[in-house]
């Protein structure tokens, strides 16, 4: 172990036995530098291209520490960290998160820490990290892994320790199980047993069992009703009580973790997603998504959370581009739905929305609810699902969108809308008991945070 040619806080270390085995040797390289220049006189953690290697036994599992991590001091601004780990011919790099806590944002658009499937940049990306949910175990498909750690110029965090190790992908499972492809083992016979054995309805994948009994359009938890807001009517809507719309679906860009949310969606049975065609930005291979069901607050991982991907992708043939004339929008038939890999399991968290029978005609003034994890803008409660009450209007007041394909509706209030982010999500009213989705949030007028209308496709 080359400690000596370690950059100070940039730690990349290997602890325990320092006994190198002549056939197992990991190489790790490792380069850092400030991303712009700026003042770079005590930072304790990147700096330009200074390379090194670590050599490592298959056995002895080396740790990689954020810049500052091991001091006790949150990571600098500005880094540009560069890492390739390699693995002896025939194995693989295993990197086990210990501890994560990079500055969280929708996408990781603040900090970001990516890992690449290979030696560089421009290898296969695994996925973008940031927030502090530790993720998953991740191993290499070949003997290199590459990491790349991005900050910002403001708000560093704690940062992040990493473990790595050689390993044989084929050893990771005892022979009786068998292996999710997130790299958890589960036995054989519960393969196809209604159950969900690798946390992502992986191991239920094709298995044609009858689909769950569900309830439609009945939450366990009584939703906040309008009249009982108070006085504390929040700009941008308000929290939702957890679990009250059941149905609220969250879709997620696969690659981003622990947030990659994109749009909303509605559950409308076991294993079908409703959202808006627009949300796909014309991109209609369904593994970009993630999808997550019984989700509240967006960056940390609720107990009741089930997560989902997408097997099939039903896109609506008369969509019509978003088209922007003046102050209009016009986004005709904003629809399509999404087959999940495994049906979700019904609780009291996760439900489907009701569908309103065929013609069913909402009438003008009629009370209903959007509900999403859309931009704010600044008004507060962004991590959690918030929902909105919307009054359904004369379709006038809704330039550009049209009665076969509209419903028209807006906040009476006249402070809170949907926004950006709340797309895909649903609209529900209640027909007599049951909440119904009616509309999908497609899309509002340009200044969305006033108090102008906004369409819904019906
Ligand atoms: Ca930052
Ligand atoms: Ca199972
Ligand atoms: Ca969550």
């Amino acid at each position: 172990i080359q400690r000596s040619t370690m950059l100070p806080g940039a730690s990349i270390h290997s602890k325990g036995s320092t006994i190198v085995m002549q056939v197992s040797i990991i190489l790790l390289t490792a380069t850092c530098f400030l991303w712009q220049d700026v003042e770079a006189v005590n930072v304790t953690g990147c700096r330009s291209a200074l390379p090194y290697n670590v050599n490592a036994t298959v056995l002895h599992k080396g740790d990689i520490f954020s810049p500052g991590y091991e001091e006790g001091e949150v990571y600098p601004n500005q880094l540009y960290c560069e890492y390739t780990i390699w693995a002896p011919p025939g194995y693989e790099i295993k990197l086990t998160f210990k501890d994560i806590d990079i500055d969280p944002d929708d996408m990781c658009g603040n900090d970001n820490l990516h890992v690449f499937d290979g030696p560089s940049r421009s290898s296969e990306l695994i996925s973008v990290y940031c927030g502090n949910e530790l993720p998953a175990p991740i191993i290499s498909s070949s003997r290199a892994i590459h990491i790349l750690f991005i900050s910002n110029f403001i708000l560093g965090r704690k940062g992040y320790h990493i473990q790595y190790e050689a390993i044989h992908k084929e050893g990771i499972c005892p022979k009786t199980k068998l292996l999710c492809p997130n790299y958890k083992c589960f036995k054989s016979s519960v393969k196809c047993d209604g159950k969900d054995d690798c946390g992502d309805g992986t191991d239920e994948e094709g298995c044609e069992l009858p689909l769950p009994r569900a309830e439609c359009g009945m939450p366990s938890v009584t939703p906040i009703d309008i009249n009982n807001y108070g006085v504390a009517r929040v700009i941008g809507g308000v929290e939702a009580r957890k679990g009250s719309w059941p149905w609220q679906a969250d879709l997620q860009l696969k690659h981003y973790y622990p947030n990659g949310h994109t749009c909303g969606g509605t559950l409308i049975n076991p294993e079908w997603v409703m959202t808006a065609q627009h949300c796909l930005r014309g991109d209609t291979d369904p593994s970009n998504w993630r999808i997550h069901l019984g989700n509240h607050n967006k960056f940390k991982r609720d107990a009741e959370e089930q997560v989902r991907f997408v097997q099939r992708l039903v896109i609506y043939p008369g969509y019509t581009n978003e088209e922007i004339k003046e102050d209009l929008i016009d986004i005709d038939n904003d629809i399509a739905l999404m087959k999940l890999n495994a049906p979700v399991k019904m609780t009291h968290y996760v439900k489907p929305a009701c569908l309103p029978p065929e013609d069913y005609i909402v009438s003008v003034g009629t009370i209903c609810y959007a509900t999403g994890w859309g931009s704010t803008v600044g008004t507060g409660y962004s991590d959690v699902l918030k929902q909105v009450d919307m009054t359904t209007q004369i379709m006038s007041l809704c330039p550009g969108a049209t009665n076969d394909t509209n419903i028209c509706a807006k906040n009476m209030n006249g402070f809170q809308n949907i926004c950006r982010g709340d797309s895909g999500g649903p609209l529900v009213c209640k027909i007599g008991e049951k909440w119904n989705v009616v509309g999908i949030t497609s899309y509002g007028v340009r200044t969305n945070m006033s108090s102008k209308n906004c369409a819904l496709p019906k």
